[in-house]
C-alpha cells in the first residue's frame, strides 16, 4: 500500500462539523442542480465517508486477489435476482424470469438468463453426452461433444424467448420482469447446424428435423429444414462460457427468431425426416384456439415487440424533471428498424434512438429523453421491424385472437406514472 499524501491527510482530518457546514456550499453548483437527483447532504452516519473525507473502505487494504475463484456480484446487488414466484408449489415444470429491468445493454448475464423446463434441470457429464443423427441421411452418425466442437465454430447474438411471454390471462403482473420476463439475450457459440446436417447428407424429402432433448421431459419439436438450413446453430457456449446446465449444457439447438420452446436444450437427438412429429409440444401445446374454433399451429416465429425497462412497474421516478425513458425491442423477422414512444397515453409519438449495432434477431436498446413535469401520465413504446410490422395493442390482439389464445402476445404494454412517481401497469 502507498503512503497517504498530504493532501489526503489533510482531506482526512477535516472534522465532521466544519464539512457539515461547507457541504451546503459545495453540493447546490450547476452539476447536481441541474438534474433532478443529487443525494442531499445530511448528518447521517455515513457523512464521514462523503467527500471530500476519505471514505473507510480506502483506510485498510480491500479483499485479496484470488478471493472468489468465481467471481460474483458485489453483495450490494443481491436484489438483482431471477424472478421466481413465491408460492411456486414445484420446481420441476417451472419458469424464472429474467430481472429485465435491473438491467442496461442488451446482454443478459448468464446467472440471470431466463429458465423454463418442463422435466427439470438434468446434470449431464459432456464426455458422457452423445448427439444422433438419423432418419433420412446418407450416413447416421453419433458425435461426441469433441466431434462438434472440431467443426468451424461461430459467435452470434440472438435473443430467446418463451411464446408465454405473458399468456393472454389476467393478472398481467407489475413488473417488466412479469410481463417479459421469459426473455433474454446471449452470444451464443457453436456450430452452424446445415454443416453438421452436411456431415451426414440430407436425402431427397428431407423436410422436417425432429429433434429431441435428453431431460426427463424429452422434449420434442419439429424443426423446418429451411430454418435448420438458414441461420440453426448447435451452441455449447453463451457469453463466452459453457451453457449453463439451465440452458442445456452441454449441447443445445439455437433457432434465432423462433419460439422458445423449439430451441431444445441438452440436445441428444436429430431425427430428419418427411412430416412433422405432432409431438405433445405441438398439439396439446403451443398451438392457439382461434375465435371461429380452428387452432394455429407451428406459429414458430416471435413478432415484433418491446417495452420500458426504466422506469418501469414497481419503480418510482424520485423528482419531476430529466429522466432517461429507455428499453429494449426485438423481432423474430429480423432487425428492429424503429421504436416510437408515447408520453401521452399514445396520443403522440416520437421517435426514440436506437443503441448500435442493431442485430438481426437481437435485442436492441431504444433511448428517449425526457422531462417529466410531475403530472400523471402514461407512457409505452411500440416496435417496428424491418419487415415494417408494428407492435399491436393488447386490444387489437384480442379482438383478433379472442380470449382463448395463450402464447404469442406482443402486445404494447403501458405504464402509468403517479403524480408521486409510483410507475404501475397501465394494463393490469
Ligand atoms: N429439452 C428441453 N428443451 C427445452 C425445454 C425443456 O423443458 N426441455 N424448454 C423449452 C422452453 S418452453 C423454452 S421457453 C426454452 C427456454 O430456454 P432457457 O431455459 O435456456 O431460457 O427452452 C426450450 N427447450
Ligand atoms: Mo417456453
Amino acid at each position: 500500500m502507498t503512503e497517504p499524501t498530504d493532501v489526503d491527510n489533510e482531506l482526512a482530518v477535516t472534522s465532521r462539523r466544519k464539512f457539515l457546514r461547507e457541504s451546503g456550499a459545495l453540493m447546490g453548483g450547476a452539476v447536481l442542480g441541474g438534474l433532478a437527483g443529487g443525494e442531499a447532504l445530511s448528518a447521517s452516519d455515513n457523512a464521514g465517508n462523503l467527500p471530500p473525507n476519505i471514505p473507510e473502505w480506502m483506510k485498510t487494504p480491500g479483499a485479496p486477489t484470488g478471493d472468489q475463484l468465481y467471481g460474483a456480484p458485489s453483495p450490494f446487488e443481491k436484489g438483482v435476482i431471477k424472478n421466481i414466484p413465491k408460492n411456486l408449489k414445484q420446481y420441476i415444470s417451472a419458469s424464472g424470469r429474467t430481472p429485465l429491468q435491473d438491467l442496461d445493454g442488451i446482454i443478459t448475464p448468464n446467472g440471470l438468463f431466463y429458465e423454463r423446463h418442463h422435466g427439470g434441470v438434468p446434470t449431464i457429464d459432456p464426455a458422457l453426452h452423445r448427439l444422433m443423427l438419423h432418419g433420412l441421411v446418407d450416413k447416421p452418425l453419433i458425435f461426441t461433444m469433441d466431434d462438434i466442437r472440431r467443426f468451424p465454430s461461430q459467435s452470434r447474438i440472438y435473443f430467446l424467448e418463451c411464446s408465454g411471454n405473458p399468456v393472454y390471462t389476467k393478472p398481467y403482473g407489475k413488473t417488466a420482469s412479469d410481463l417479459v420476463g421469459l426473455l433474454s439475450c446471449a452470444e451464443w457459440t457453436g456450430v452452424s447446424l446445415k454443416l453438421v446436417l452436411q456431415e451426414a447428407g440430407l436425402q431427397p424429402g428431407a423436410k422436417w428435423v425432429v429433434a429431441e432433448g435428453a431431460d426427463a421431459a424429452a422434449l420434442t419439436r419439429s424443426i423446418p429444414i429451411e430454418k435448420c438450413l438458414d441461420d440453426a446453430l448447435l451452441v455449447y457456449s453463451q457469453n463466452g462460457e459453457r451453457l449453463r446446465p439451465q440452458q442445456g449444457y452441454p449441447l443445445r439447438l439455437l433457432l434465432p427468431g423462433f419460439e422458445g420452446n423449439m430451441n431444445v436444450k441438452w440436445l441428444r437427438r436429430l431425427r430428419v425426416a418427411a412430416e412433422p412429429t405432432y409431438s405433445r409440444e405441438e398439439t396439446s401445446k403451443y398451438t392457439d384456439l382461434m375465435p371461429d374454433g380452428s387452432a394455429r399451429e407451428f406459429t414458430f416465429y416471435m413478432e415484433a415487440k418491446s417495452i420500458i425497462t426504466r422506469p418501469s412497474g414497481g419503480q418510482k421516478l424520485s423528482a419531476p424533471g430529466f429522466h432517461e425513458i429507455t428499453g429494449i425491442a426485438w423481432s423474430g423477422h429480423g432487425r428492429i428498424k424503429r421504436v416510437d414512444v408515447s408520453v401521452d397515453d399514445g396520443k403522440s409519438w416520437q421517435e426514440a434512438q436506437l443503441q448500435e449495432p442493431v442485430l438481426t434477431r437481437a435485442l436492441t436498446r431504444f433511448r428517449l429523453p425526457w422531462h417529466w413535469n410531475g403530472q400523471p401520465g402514461v407512457i409505452q413504446s411500440r416496435a417496428v421491424d424491418e419487415t415494417g410490422y408494428v407492435q399491436p395493442t393488447l386490444a387489437e390482439l384480442l379482438s383478433v385472437r379472442g380470449e382463448n389464445h395463450f402464447y404469442h402476445n406482443n402486445a404494447i404494454w403501458p405504464w402509468r406514472i403517479a403524480a408521486g412517481g409510483e410507475v404501475t401497469n397501465a394494463n393490469a
